[in-house]
C-alpha cells in the first residue's frame, strides 16, 4: 500500500507553525475538546435526530472500535459515500478516531467513479448508505465493487442490510483505539474536480485543513452560537470547510443537515432551527432568492450570512440575490486543493457584488502569470498559481498530474484565469483547462469524451462547456457517428448505464459529419473544443 504523504519543505512548515497556523490539533482531538467544554450542547441535527457533542463523540468511538474489530488498521483508506445524514459524522469522526483515512465520494458518484477511488487509494473499506436520500440503491455498487477492487476487505452500509456489515452494528473494545495520529499526517482524501481525465485524490493533513476552517470561521463570523445548514453534499469541500460543518463543529456551533438543497426542504429547516449561515452554489442561491421573493410562509430572518461559491456569481446575479434576501452576502472562491478566497463581510458593497474576494490567510502566496510564466501587469488577467499553509504540494499517487499541476517551487497551478483589483480582490475571468463547471460540479471534458468513444456508433467525440442561464455552464457533446447516427437520448441513456454520476451525462448531443480542421490538418483538442463551442454559440445566436 502506497503511503499517504503531504509534506511542505521544512523551512515553510516551521514558518507555518511559528505563525500559529498549524497548532498540532487533530480532527478527533478538537472534537474531544468541544465535548469537554460543552458535552450537552447539540452538535448535529438531521434525519429526525439531535446529537449532543458527547453523543457524537460516543457514537464515533463505538464505530471506531467496530472498524478495528473488523480488521481495518490505522492508515487504511475507506471510501465514504454518504448523504447529508447524521451517520456521516459518526462515520468520519469514527474513522479519524481509529486512525483510518476517509476518501470522500459524493452521493452522485456511481460504480465507475467509486471503483476508480477505491483502486487509486487502495481502499480497504467502502462505507455507504444502503439506500440514498434520492432513493438510489447503493448495494448495487457494494455488490459489484469487490471484483474490480482486490484491496477491498470490508463493505459497511448504513440502514438495512443482510449482505454487508450494518453500520449500526459496529462495536468493539475501546481499549483497542490508538493514540491520536501525528497532526502533520494525512487525515483524509478529497476528490479533485478533475480537469483532465479521471479525478485525482487530494491528501489533506489535520494541521492544514483545521487551519483552513479556523481561518474561515474568523472571516465568516462563525462562533459557538452559529447554526450552519448543510445544503450542498456534506462530503464536498465547500460545505465542509468554508467554513462549513467542520468549521462550525470546531467553533462549538450546531450543524443542521438538509437532505436536499431545494427551498422546499431547506426553508422549513432554517425556520425551525434558526439557521444563521449556509453555503450555496450560484444556481441554487438564485433558486432560493426566487422562492423567497415569491413569498414563503417560513421565517428566514435568522439567516445572517449566505456564502456563494463553487462557480462564478455574476455581478448581476449577485444584485438579484441582494435584492431578494435580507442577509449578508459573502462570495467564496475556493478549491479542494487548498486556497480559499472570501469577500469580507464589511467590504464595500461593490467589492462583495463584483469580486470573488481575496485569500483568507496572510500565509497564502498568490501569483498571476502570463502564458510564459511571467507576472502580468497589475490588473491584467493571468493564470492563478498559489502556495500556502493549507494548499497541497502534490496529489496522491499521480506523477503525471503532479508534474503538470505544480511548479518546481511548489506552487499549485489552479487552472483559473483571474485578475486582481486595486483593492487586492480576485475576479475570476475564466479558466485555462477544459472542464465544465456545471452548477459547481466540475466535469472533465476528456473523461466524458473517453466514455463516448467506447460506444460502437461513435467515431469521434468532443465535449465542450456552453453558457447556461440556469446552470452557469452545461455540457455539449459533438459526435461524429460511425455508420447510422445514434439518437441523442439513446446515447445519454447508454452513458448512464456506464455507471457514472448523472451530472456528467452530456446535457446536449449534437451529431456532426466532421470536425472542422485547419488546412494544415490536425489541430489540438483544446483548439477543436474552442471552435466547436464558438460554432454552437454562433448558431444559437442566429436562432
Ligand atoms: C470548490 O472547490 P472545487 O475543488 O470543487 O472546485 C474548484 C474550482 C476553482 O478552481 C474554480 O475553477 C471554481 O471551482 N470556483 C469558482 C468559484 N469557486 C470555485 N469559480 C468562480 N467563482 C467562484 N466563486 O468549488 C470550492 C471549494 C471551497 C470553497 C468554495 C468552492
Amino acid at each position: 500500500m502506497l503511503p499517504l504523504n503531504q509534506t511542505w519543505p521544512a523551512e515553510l512548515a516551521a514558518r507555518y507553525r511559528a505563525a500559529g497556523y498549524w497548532r498540532g490539533e487533530t480532527f478527533f482531538s478538537f472534537l474531544r475538546d468541544r465535548v469537554a467544554e460543552h458535552p450537552d450542547r447539540i452538535a448535529i441535527v438531521g434525519g429526525g435526530q439531535r446529537w449532543s457533542y458527547a453523543e457524537l463523540a460516543a457514537r464515533a468511538e463505538k464505530a471506531a472500535a467496530g472498524f478495528l474489530a473488523l480488521g481495518l488498521r490505522p492508515g487504511d483508506r475507506v471510501v465514504v459515500q454518504l448523504g447529508n445524514i447524521p451517520e456521516f459524522f459518526a462515520a468520519v469522526f469514527g474513522l479519524f478516531r481509529a486512525g483510518l483515512v476517509p476518501v470522500y465520494a459524493l452521493p452522485a458518484h456511481r460504480l465507475t467513479e467509486i471503483t476508480h477511488f477505491v483502486q487509486k487509494s487502495e481502499a480497504a473499506g467502502y462505507l455507504a448508505a444502503a439506500r440514498g436520500l434520492d432513493g438510489f440503491d447503493y448495494t448495487a455498487i457494494a455488490r459489484a465493487l469487490p471484483e474490480a477492487a482486490p484491496t477491498l476487505r470490508q463493505v459497511i452500509l448504513v440502514g438495512e442490510t443482510s449482505e454487508f456489515v450494518p453500520f449500526d452494528s459496529l462495536d468493539g473494545d475501546r481499549a483497542t483505539l490508538p493514540a491520536d495520529p501525528d497532526p502533520s499526517s494525512v487525515a483524509f482524501l478529497q476528490i479533485s474536480g478533475g480537469t483532465t481525465g479521471l479525478s485525482k485524490l487530494i491528501p489533506r493533513t489535520h494541521d492544514d485543513y483545521i487551519y483552513s476552517f479556523r481561518a474561515s470561521n474568523a472571516l465568516c463570523d462563525v462562533t459557538g452560537d452559529s447554526v450552519y445548514l448543510v445544503a450542498l453534499p456534506a462530503a464536498h469541500n465547500f460545505p465542509m470547510s468554508s467554513p462549513g460543518h467542520m468549521g462550525t463543529l470546531y467553533a462549538g456551533g450546531r450543524v443542521v443537515l438538509s437532505p436536499l438543497p431545494n427551498p422546499d426542504t431547506a426553508f422549513p429547516l432554517i425556520a425551525a432551527e434558526n439557521v444563521t449561515i449556509t453555503g450555496l452554489v450560484p444556481p441554487l442561491a438564485l433558486l432560493w432568492a426566487q422562492a423567497a421573493s415569491a413569498g414563503t410562509k417560513h421565517d428566514l430572518s435568522s439567516l445572517d450570512v449566505l456564502l456563494v461559491g463553487g462557480a462564478k456569481l455574476t455581478p448581476e446575479a449577485a444584485r438579484r440575490l441582494r435584492a431578494a434576501l435580507s442577509c449578508r452576502l459573502q462570495q467564496v472562491f475556493g478549491m479542494a486543493e487548498g486556497l480559499v478566497n472570501y469577500t469580507r463581510l464589511d467590504d464595500p458593497e461593490s467589492q462583495i457584488l463584483e469580486t470573488q474576494g481575496r485569500p483568507q490567510s496572510p500565509g497564502d502566496e498568490v501569483l498571476i502569470l502570463d502564458d510564459l510564466g511571467e507576472p502580468v501587469p497589475e490588473g491584467e488577467p493571468g493564470h492563478l498559481l498559489t502556495r500556502g499553509p493549507y494548499t497541497i504540494r502534490a496529489y496522491h499517487n499521480d506523477d503525471a498530474a503532479n508534474a503538470r499541476s505544480f511548479t518546481p517551487d511548489g506552487f499549485y497551478r489552479t487552472g483559473d484565469i483571474v485578475r486582481r483589483t486595486p483593492e487586492g480582490n480576485l475576479v475570476v475571468q475564466g479558466r485555462a483547462g477544459d472542464h465544465i463547471n456545471r452548477a459547481g460540479e466540475k466535469i472533465s471534458a476528456e473523461e466524458i469524451e473517453d466514455h463516448l468513444l467506447a460506444h460502437d456508433a461513435v467515431f469521434d467525440a468532443v465535449v465542450v462547456s456552453v453558457p447556461d442561464e440556469f446552470l452557469g455552464e452545461r455540457s455539449c457533446a459533438f459526435v461524429i457517428p460511425r455508420g447510422a447516427a445514434p439518437k441523442g437520448a439513446a446515447l445519454k441513456a447508454w452513458m448512464r448505464g456506464r455507471g457514472i454520476a448523472d451530472f456528467k451525462v452530456p446535457d446536449q448531443v449534437v451529431i456532426v459529419a466532421e470536425f472542422e480542421t485547419t488546412a494544415a490538418g490536425k489541430i489540438s483538442r483544446k483548439e477543436l473544443r474552442a471552435r466547436l463551442r464558438a460554432r454552437l454559440l454562433a448558431d444559437e445566436a442566429a436562432g
